[in-house]
Parts: C-alpha cells; structure tokens; sequence
C-alpha cells in the first residue's frame, strides 16, 4: 500500500515512475510541521530498526546520526560526515510499526535519526514543496519490493562488467595502459575492464582524447579488445571554456550551460580550468550533451563512468576574486594576519554560495540551482542511458556515477567515490550495499585497496576478496598514492586466486544479479530481511545475504586469520582455496570462529541449497559453461538464469 502527499510545488524529479494519485490530508504515522519549512517528526520506539538511505555512512541500521542528502564532492569519509555523493531519501522504519518513506525532495533534506534525541526520527528541509511517499507492508523487505516497483526496473549492465576491472588516476599513454594489461595477462590475473581516468583526454576537455598519447585511438581500443579488454573513459560534468573546442562553442551557441542571474554563463574552476556545466535538467540541453558520448561509442568504448556531477566546484570566479582581493589587502597591511585567507582557502570549494548563483532551464521556467542540486549528477548520467538507447539501440553499455538520487538506478550504477585505503573503509563498503540495493543500485562497489592513502597488500587482497561479490569489482587509488595493482606486492598468486574465485562465480553472480533487477528485488540483503525472526540476526552488520543462496562474511580486519560469524541456521561453510580446491563443511546454526587465511576466499551456502562454480577464465568471455559444476547441499538445484549478456532486455 503505497500513499503519496503533495506538499506546495514540488519540483518534478521523476524518480518514481508510476503514476499515484495523491492522497488528502496527512499520513497516518509521525507529525508534519509546516510552520518553518517542512518537519516530520517521528517518535521511534526503543527497539526500532531504520533502514535505508543508500550511500550513506555508518552503520546498516541508521539510527543514532544525523544524515543530509546532500551530493558533495568530500573525499573524507570520517565517521563524523553526514554527506557523501548520493541523496537517497528512502528510509523504513521498522519494529513496533513499520512503514517506508520517500521523500522526494531534490535539495538539501536532513534525516535526524534518534541522534539529537536518541528516540526521535526528524526529516526536516528548507521548503515545503515535496512528495511525501508512505508504504505500507508486511516487513522492511516487503516495504523495499513495493517501493523499487514505483521507481522502475534497476539498470542492466554488459555481462562483460561482472568481471575484475583496474584503474588509477595518472595512467596516461597507450603504454601506460598496455603495461597493466601485460601484467594482468601474464601473470594470469582475470581481468575485463580497464578504466581510463582524466588523463586520457586532451587538457581535460570531454569527449576528447589525447592525440599524442594515442595517435589511432579506435586502433588501440581494437587492440585491447583483442585481449578482452574493455576500455572504460571518464566523462567530468564541467565542459573546458575554449575557443575552438566544439562542444563548448555548441554548448555556448545553443545556450545548454547553466547561466547565472545576469543571462551570462556561469563559470566554475575544475580539472581542465574554467567551465560552463551543461543544462542537463533541461531535456534539450541533456539530449544534446548524451548525443556526445557516441563520439567515444563510435570509436569502439563500450562503457563510461561520470564523474565530478554533484557538480564539484574547486572555486568560481567570484570566489577567486574574493580570496585575490584578501591577498592583495594583505599584502599591503601585513598587520590583517592571514587567518581570513586561511579560512577563505577552506571554503573556496563547493560553496553553497555558488550552487545559488546558477540556474536550470526546466519547462520554460528558470530554477535555481541548490533547490534541485542533487539533480545534477542523476540527470547527467540520464543524459548518458537516453543516448545509448538511441547510440546502441542493440547493446547494454556500462555506465556509472558518482553522484545520484534516486531515479538515476535507472541509467547507471555508481561507485561510492573517494573511499581510503583504511580497514575501516572495507567494512563501509560491506555496509553500504545493502542500503544501496533498497533504493534501486544495484550495480554498485568501491574502490577497491582505497582511493586515498597509501595501501599495504594485505588491506588489498582482504579487500579485493570483498569485491569478488559486489556487482561492480574495481582496483582504483589516486594520483600519488602507493601502486596498488594487482601484481605490485610480490604476491600475484594470491591475486591471481582471489580474483580468478570471481570468474569462478560469475555464473552465480550474474545470474542473482539478473533475478535482482528484473524482479525488482535486492541481490544484497541485510540478515534481518531473511530471518526476520531471528533477533540476534537483527543486528549483524559484518555479514550479507547475497541472492538467494549465500551469505557472505568477509574478514575486515588486519592481522586477523579468520572471524566470528553468526549463522541463523545451518549452512555450509565453503572456502575456495589457493590450490583450486573447494572446502566444504556443514556449520551447525549459532556462533562460530572460522579461519580464513589472506589468500583464501569464504563464503556460506544456505541450508538445502547450492550454487553454480565454473572453472577459472581470464575474461568473462571465456568462462566455460560446460565447465560448471554445483557446489552446496545434495540434491539441492539451482535455477541458472541466462542471457547472451549484451542485448537489451
Ligand atoms: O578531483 O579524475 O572520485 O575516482 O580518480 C578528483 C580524478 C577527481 C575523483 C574521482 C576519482 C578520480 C579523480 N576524480
């Protein structure tokens, strides 16, 4: 049962995408103030769960902090911050009374979940013009099903992005690339994908590539195709301001940038220096910035991640005139101190005062920016997925972002941006893809080792052990940081096994995966969701359901040689070894330690159930159907679902 309210003018986001009719009066749960924007103020009852929100931080339950929706470009992931890229409004309560809500508002929205009172649930927002959704269930599970039917069906990817992807920020020419291909292929570590950052393109400018660096760039993709691999390019949202440069003059003449109060374009400091954002809440402007990625597609790419769409600002015009002016003071009365230019430093990126100074075309009616911000990124990647219907009207191609809201699981996945190379961080991760998964993502992972921060091989390889099941599997660190490659530690084998255990389960996972989406369901569960009885499953963190046969429980610490797991009930504790064997053991239901050294890979099949293991491949490709065997409980079967992994379905 679901019931939509409509308060004031809500901006229309169309993240859902059924048509409800609205409801009179108020919800039946919580209290809703309107005297100072929009309040909804719930009294949560001691043992209530909440869950949801997507990308958010801490923990799978979300009470006890306070969450705002956001999308911000802050590559700290400190437990004390409230907002990441995404803004995922949908949270269930669920204990005593349980009910889910969405609130479909495209600005800043807080979610004050028992943490300025430890039993009270507050949604509050600067204006009172949103869509209210209630949804009412049997469980927190039955709430997510309901509401993943109003927002429509999950992306799809290729088959080929089920495989092992490498990426880091600074590889630059066709040698670069070709050095991490000839170390994967030779040291026989799987590899699909490999990911081009900003470097491939010429001064930072989108849909260009480096001519120096790559003279025939539809040659090289060719090459790399040849060996399975599929390049990957980022696309930045800020379009470089360049005489000459196409997309810029197009953008320019048609008038698809964002424009300020005075008519004039606005302009904002990234990567390639000063930019113009193109329009993409205006549908002209996104049609004509999707048209754009065929210039890459025609070339042979077969898959993009957009980055830098919340949209990050590392200053604007205004805001560099304002520190120039503070400098300047300075140096003329030295007795001023530099505190106010500290300061100014600080605050020089991503300032609200920005995201008001810009507008949005939608409809023939201007808005203005920070009251749909978290829009952008959601509709950037929608500029994308509506092209490639028209681009490659025959093929799945891969795509995924760094901001988003809801709406966009339709286009894309997203990866959950600039994570660090902390153990801590392994463990957001795990617990994040549930979250995710309720509000439509499905394709989704980390960088995997950690963006930021030096990385060591063990936080790798127990990392990358994580990413044998989440959808998107990808090796990613920042310009500057220590290489973390698979082959970089002296201990390739290891790498070699764990990643050659996700090709082993590519079969499985995909097949999970394609249930997921195309019965709009979840492919990562919370315990509680399966064994919503069982109280002590309630509040595991450290372990998911993954489709309907595993549980995974990977090992997130260091020095550690196994871990604690709680099963709910019997299962079968498997562990893929390093010599190509499969330990099989029968775990009875309660608290056990396993052991699992660092080049060995867990997982648990449940009680009266198996799974599908093929024999390694190097790509997702050459993953041998006849050599699938069943591994779990006897006499179990398991329902294969298949595809070629490249039309559209
Ligand atoms: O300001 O393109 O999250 O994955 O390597 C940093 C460079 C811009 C942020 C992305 C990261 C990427 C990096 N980008």
């Amino acid at each position: 049962m679901i019931q939509k309210y409509k308060f004031g003018k809500p901006f229309e986001t169309e993240a859902v995408v059924r048509d409800i009719p609205c409801a009179e009066g108020m919800p039946k749960y919580g209290n809703i103030n309107l005297e100072k924007g929009f309040r909804f103020t719930y009294e949560m009852q001691e043992k209530d769960m909440v869950y949801g929100l997507g990308e958010a931080n801490r923990g799978i339950n979300k009470r006890g902090f306070v969450y705002i929706s956001n999308c911000t470009d802050d590559p700290e992931h400190t437990e004390d911050k409230k907002s990441l890229y995404g803004a995922h409004n949908f949270i269930i309560v669920s204990g005593e009374e349980t009910f889910g809500m969405f609130v479909d508002y495209p600005s800043a929205l807080t979610f004050d979940i028992g943490y300025t009172q430890q039993n009270r649930l507050d949604i509050t927002c600067e204006d009172a013009d949103l869509y209210l959704y209630i949804i009412e269930g049997t469980s927190a599970y039955d709430i997510v099903k309901q509401f993943r039917k109003i927002i429509g069906r999950s992306y799809i990817p290729p088959k080929f992005a089920f495989g092992f992807g490498q990426s880091r920020w600074g590889y630059k020419t066709a040698e670069d690339f070709r050095e991490v291909v000839r170390q994967y292929r030779e040291n026989h570590i799987p590899m699909d994908m490999l990911y081009m950052d900003i470097d491939y393109m010429e001064s930072f400018k989108d849909f260009t590539v480096n001519k120096e660096n790559f003279p025939d760039f539809k040659a090289f993709v060719d090459e790399m195709k040849a060996q399975d691999i599929h390049l990957i390019p980022i696309i930045d949202a800020g379009v470089k301001i360049e005489d000459g440069y196409d997309i810029y003059e197009e953008g320019k003449a048609k008038g698809y940038f964002c424009k300020q109060e005075d008519g004039k374009e606005f302009v904002g400091a990234v990567w390639p220096g000063w930019t113009h954002f193109p329009d993409v809440l205006n549908p002209e402007a996104r049609e004509w910035f999707g048209s754009k990625y065929e210039i890459l597609t025609s070339q042979g790419i077969e898959g993009f991640w957009n980055d830098m769409n919340e949209p990050a600002i590392f200053y604007s015009e205004k805001g560099e005139k304002e520190l120039r002016d503070m400098v300047d003071a300075y140096a003329e009365d030295k007795s001023r101190g530099t505190y106010g230019i500290t300061e100014k430093l600080q605050h020089l990126s991503n300032d609200p005062e920005d995201y008001r100074s810009f507008y949005h075309k939608v409809k023939g009616e201007r808005v203005r920016h920070d009251k749909v911000h978290n829009l952008f990124g959601y509709n950037m990647t929608r500029a994308a997925g509506e092209a490639f219907e028209k681009i490659a009207p025959d093929k799945r191609i891969l795509m995924f972002s760094r901001a988003s809201y809801i709406g966009m699981h339709r286009y894309g996945g997203i990866w959950t941006g600039d994570n660090k190379s902390w153990w801590s961080h392994l463990l957001l991760n795990l617990k994040m893809m549930p979250s995710l998964n309720m509000c439509g993502f499905l394709y989704a992972g980390a960088d995997l080792g950690g963006f930021g921060a030096d990385a060591t091989a063990d936080l790798v390889l127990r990392w990358t052990a994580l990413g044998v099941f989440t959808p998107l599997m990808r090796n990613h660190s920042a310009l500057g940081t220590r290489e973390q490659e698979s082959y970089r530690f002296g201990n390739a084998e290891d790498f070699r096994h764990v990643i050659g255990v996700r090709y082993r389960l590519v079969p499985y996972l995909y097949s999970e995966y394609m249930k997921a989406a195309l019965q709009d369901d979840m492919y990562f569960k919370p315990l509680a969701f399966v064994y919503p009885e069982d109280t002590r499953a309630r509040t595991v963190e450290d372990q998911l359901m993954l489709g309907n046969e595993i549980m995974i429980a990977p090992v997130y610490t260091q020095n550690a040689d196994g871990r604690c797991v709680y099963l709910p009930e019997e299962m079968m504790f498997v562990k893929f070894m390093p010599d190509g064997s499969i330990h099989e053991e029968i775990l009875e239901k309660g608290h056990h330690y396993v052991e699992v050294a660092l080049n060995e890979v867990p997982l648990f099949i449940r009680k009266g159930k198996c799974i599908p293991v093929a024999d390694v491949a190097e790509s997702v490709s050459r993953i041998r159907e006849d050599s699938i065997q069943y591994v779990g409980y006897e006499g179990a079967s398991y329902e294969l679902y298949e595809d070629d992994g490249v039309s559209r379905i």
